[in-house]
Parts: C-alpha cells; sequence; structure tokens
C-alpha cells in the first residue's frame, strides 16, 4: 500500500485507494495532503490557544480554510503547491507560537513537527494518513467529522471571498481538527461533535447565501442557453463567483464570449450576471463530461475550485486554475492582492488565438428556484400540494460521479409519477436536468436551486413549507430525499440536513467506504439513513 484515502465515493473497490487514487491523485500528493492536514491541525491547536489568550489570528484562520479546502477531492494535484502551503503552515504555527511565548508541555506533535526537507516530508506523511488511527470506529468518526469540516472549509471560503465571515463557524473548524488529534476523545465525544459539524454546516451555508444573494442578487427563473456563439470563448467551472465576476469585467468588450460548466452553470441564474451580453450560456454537462468538452469548446477554461479531471495532454495548456484548484503544469492565477481583483489578462489573450466552441447542444434548460423564486411562487405551490396535484417533492440534491451505476437516477427521474416535483442542488442534477418532465400548472417538475451548496435553499423551502402547512416535524412534509453524494461537500450538506432534523435520507450511490458498520448503524438507527436499492423497490417505499 502506497497511500490510503477513502474520503469520495469513488474509492477504490468501496474501500479505499492504496495505489493511485481513482481521481488520478498520485500516491506521493496523496500522502502529502495527509501531512498537510496534519500541519493544518498544529495551526488550528496553535490558533485555539492564541483564541483563549486574546490574540487575534485571521492569518491561522484562512490558513485553516485555504489548506482543507486544497485537500478536497478533485480539488489540487500540484505537489509543488502542497509543499509550498505545508511550509506556509510551519510559519503561521511559529508566528503563534513566538506570540504566546512558551510552547506548554502538551503540545501534540502535529504542532512541533518542522523540516526543510522534502525528503523528510515523505517520509512523514506515510504515517499521519487515514490508518494512524487504529480503532475503527475512532477513525470513521474522525474521518467523517474531518470530511464534513473540508466541506465546510470551502463554503466558508467562497463567503470569504465576498467578504463575508462568521466566527462561530472558524471556532468550530479549531475545535473539530484539534478533536481529531485527541487521543482521550472515545465514540461518546466524538459522535455529538461529528453532529455539531452539521448545525455549522447550516450556518456555514446560510452564510455562503447571504454573500451570495447580497452580491449578486436572489437567483430567478432562467431559461440558460445551451448552444454556442461565433467568438472565441473562455469556459468557467467551479463554484467560486467572485472569480466568475471579476472575469466577466475583464473580458466585457474584448470580442471573448464566457461560458460556464458544470456547477458554474446556477450563475445564469444570477441578477447581477445578466446584464453581460457576452454572458453566453452553459457549455456542456457534469464535471467528468470534461474530458470531451474541454476539448471541443476550442478556447480556455477556468477552473475555480474542484472538480478537475487530470486533464489530457491535447487540451492541458488551456486549462488554468485558481483558488484551491491546482495541477502541475497548468497555469495557476495567483490570489488578489490590496484589494485588486485577480488578473485574468492571460487566459484573454489565450482565447484571442482560439477558434469558437464547437457546438455540441442546442436548446436551453430553466432553472433558478432558490428559496426566494420558490417563496414568490408559494400560492401557487401550496395551492398545488393543497388540490393534490402534487403528491410528492422529491429531493434529489447532491453530487454526481462517473460510475455506471449512477444512470439509477436518471431512471428514478424518469419513472417518477407525474404528480411529483424533483427539487434539486449541485452536480448530481446532470443525471436528470435535460429529461423533459413537463410542469404541474406552469410549476417545472425540476426545480434546480443551484449549486450544491444552494441545498440550503432547499432546507429553507422545507422550513417554510412546514410553516405554510403548521406542521410540527419538518419530516410531516410530503418531501422524500433521493440524495447522490461523490465528495466531501456533500457530507456537510448531508450532517446539516441531519442536524435540521430531516430523517429517512437515501443516500447512493454506496454508503461512504469511511462509515464503519458501527458509525453506519447509528446513522441507521437514529435517523433512519437508507441505501440506495433499485429504481422499483425505492420508487415503491418513497412514493408509498
Ligand atoms: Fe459537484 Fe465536484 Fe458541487 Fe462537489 S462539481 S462534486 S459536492 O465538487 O461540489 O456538486
Ligand atoms: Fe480515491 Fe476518492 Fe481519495 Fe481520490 S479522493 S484517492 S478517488 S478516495
Amino acid at each position: 500500500m502506497s497511500m490510503f484515502c477513502y474520503q469520495c465515493q469513488e474509492a477504490a473497490k468501496g474501500t479505499g485507494c492504496e495505489i493511485k487514487g481513482v481521481c488520478g491523485k498520485t500516491s506521493d500528493v496523496a500522502n502529502l495532503q495527509d501531512l498537510l492536514l496534519f500541519v493544518t491541525k498544529g495551526v488550528a491547536w496553535w490558533s485555539q490557544k492564541a483564541d483563549e489568550a486574546g490574540v487575534i489570528n485571521p492569518v491561522a484562520e484562512k490558513y485553516i480554510i485555504d489548506s482543507m479546502f486544497i485537500t478536497i477531492t478533485n480539488a489540487n494535484f500540484d505537489r509543488n503547491k502542497i509543499i509550498a502551503q505545508i511550509k506556509k503552515g510551519f510559519e503561521v504555527q511559529d508566528s503563534l507560537a513566538e506570540k504566546l511565548g512558551k510552547t506548554p508541555e502538551n503540545t501534540p506533535e502535529c504542532a512541533i513537527w518542522r523540516t526543510d526537507s522534502e525528503e523528510a516530508m515523505e517520509e512523514k506523511s506515510t504515517s499521519v494518513g487515514v490508518l494512524s488511527h487504529k480503532n475503527e470506529d475512532i477513525r470513521s468518526l474522525k474521518e467523517l467529522l474531518t470530511y464534513g469540516m473540508k466541506g465546510m472549509a470551502a463554503y466558508a471560503e467562497h463567503a470569504h471571498n465576498l467578504g463575508y465571515h462568521n466566527a462561530e463557524v472558524n471556532a468550530f473548524m479549531k475545535k473539530g481538527l484539534v478533536a481529531t488529534v485527541d487521543e482521550t476523545l472515545g465514540v461518546d465525544e466524538l459522535l455529538p461533535l461529528v453532529l455539531e459539524c452539521g448545525k455549522y454546516g447550516v450556518e456555514v451555508m446560510s452564510l455562503l447565501d447571504k454573500a451570495n444573494t447580497e452580491s449578486y442578487g436572489h437567483p430567478e427563473i432562467t431559461s440558460v442557453n445551451l448552444g454556442v456563439g461565433k467568438n472565441p470563448g473562455i469556459l468557467v467551472s467551479g463554484h467560486d463567483l467572485k472569480d466568475f465576476e471579476e472575469l466577466l469585467k475583464q473580458t466585457e468588450g474584448t470580442g471573448i464570449d464566457i461560458y460556464t460548466h458544470s456547477e458554474m452553470l446556477p450563475a445564469n441564474y444570477y441578477p447581477a450576471f445578466k446584464k453581460y451580453k457576452h454572458f453566453i450560456g452553459n457549455y456542456g454537462n457534469s464535471w467528468w463530461a470534461q474530458t470531451k468538452e474541454f476539448e471541443s469548446f476550442n478556447g480556455p477554461v477556468l477552473l475555480t475550485t474542484n472538480c478537475l479531471v487530470p486533464p489530457k495532454e491535447s487540451y492541458k495548456d488551456r486549462v488554468y486554475t485558481t483558488g484551491a484548484a491546482g495541477f502541475d503544469g497548468c497555469t495557476h492565477i495567483p490570489e488578489r492582492k490590496d484589494d485588486q481583483p485577480k488578473d485574468f489578462s492571460v487566459l484573454i489573450e489565450h482565447a484571442r488565438k482560439c477558434e469558437a466552441p464547437i457546438e455540441i447542444e442546442t436548446g436551453e434548460i430553466v432553472g433558478g428556484f432558490a428559496h426566494n423564486q420558490v417563496m414568490a411562487l408559494a400560492d401557487k405551490v401550496v395551492d398545488a400540494v393543497k388540490s393534490g396535484a402534487i403528491k410528492k417533492f422529491v429531493v434529489m440534491a447532491g453530487c454526481d460521479g462517473r460510475v455506471s451505476s449512477r444512470s439509477y437516477y436518471t431512471d428514478f427521474a424518469q419513472e417518477l409519477p407525474e404528480d411529483s416535483v424533483i427539487l434539486t442542488a449541485g452536480c448530481a442534477k446532470y443525471r436528470y436536468n435535460k429529461l423533459q418532465l413537463g410542469d404541474i400548472g406552469g410549476i417545472p417538475r425540476i426545480l434546480d436551486a443551484g449549486q450544491c451548496n444552494d441545498s440550503y435553499s432547499l432546507a429553507v423551502i422545507a422550513l417554510k413549507l412546514k410553516e405554510v402547512f403548521g406542521l410540527d416535524d419538518i419530516n410531516e412534509l410530503p418531501i422524500v430525499y433521493n440524495i447522490a453524494w461523490y465528495e466531501q461537500k456533500a457530507v456537510i450538506v448531508l450532517l446539516a440536513l441531519l442536524s435540521l432534523g430531516v430523517k429517512n435520507i437515501h443516500l447512493g450511490p454506496t454508503l461512504p467506504a469511511f462509515l464503519s458498520p458501527n458509525v453506519a448503524k447509528v446513522l441507521v438507527e437514529q435517523f433512519g439513513i437508507g441505501s440506495i436499492s433499485t429504481v422499483e423497490k425505492d420508487m415503491a417505499e418513497m412514493m408509498a
């Protein structure tokens, strides 16, 4: 075994990647990511001590968010970037230690271990990963907590980029990270921490919702163009709306068009972006289709976050990364400095030399059903439920993945009775968002709230409907949950839903490899979490 990672749904053999990641992560990068997490835990430990001593340390908090995001599935494959971030972690730790004076006796190893040598880093990296927790249930809970916090960090980072922060979320991340190196904690202490993680998951998604909507307006019903124009284009993927806005501004009047890919599709729904005439629409499908679609796009592609698939040589020179994303040999657009926007001029120059995209689809898809828009239709929705025209809402949010068994979600959407409505968010929607499912009295049968973080919108909609119908329990609503997961943002979305009291969530296409049988049992007993089986069986159960 040259590495061990089981953080995503595509973990090899359903247990874990041991030689190379199915995602394309090499063993040295996987191990160095483990070491980065180890050093980040040390930063969290020092930062907590600084908080106790009243020493303000925003640099440490930002470092924690950045580092956690870098280790998320399909974000960063760049060995040199990870090594640089590890070294930066030593500096952050040292500066906090210096401010605090003496190193306490009980300081954990992650807060004192140092080296300048890459060989020493590589050696250490093989002993600080997932398998360093020997007890299977402790390991499972600590990793579940860690993955929830990785998702939390991603959403905190997007909010941060728009100038929004939540001190309690940052404090929880430190507490959670420090807990993962506390050998005295058992199942009884770790389980409540995992559930608390869900509570802060709701907080961080609410923060990001506020950041996005106050910056760019509330998403509204939008027909998104799937075709292409005649100009060269830049394709934007990932989740960061600030990057998207800055690129739109810098390309205005240049004769270069802008398109969204995968999780950037919901940018089409925001009023602030609609005024840009050169913002043409969405090109392509889910993240994993990029190996074909980046090829036919012809122009440069900007990855603002995951999901990045290791690029083929044929288009690698057109792939640019920024923020947490990174890949050896791809140009990385540096961070903002002194409140100045990022400089995307290199992409713009590159686009000028490219052909226009090859058209792969035509027509339109409709989206923009975040909480504000759905609530604007509340009377219509409530009437449809009361009259029996809508019998069930089916939450099919989450993420998409490569495995062929995910055709289950296409089949499930297709087989749903005509009096049901799908509520979706995240890239999971690409399994069915181009099906012609029609509408119910003018309400489309697929309501797309936006990105995976906009699953928060679905929770807000559920809570508001509960209020409108005068129910005591969110589980009394005619809503069922059939959620697809892939990476760690889906973990925080799941924990957030649990913390809101949602029960009986079906999770697929497989349950996480990082749930030990005992931890899975607790989730089944306390929250009714279940896996998926066949479309027929699940349909019968969920529609009952
Ligand atoms: Fe998808 Fe990737 Fe948004 Fe994830 S593009 S899989 S859960 O990064 O974040 O839904
Ligand atoms: Fe394997 Fe997923 Fe980890 Fe990649 S992120 S190494 S595919 S478990």
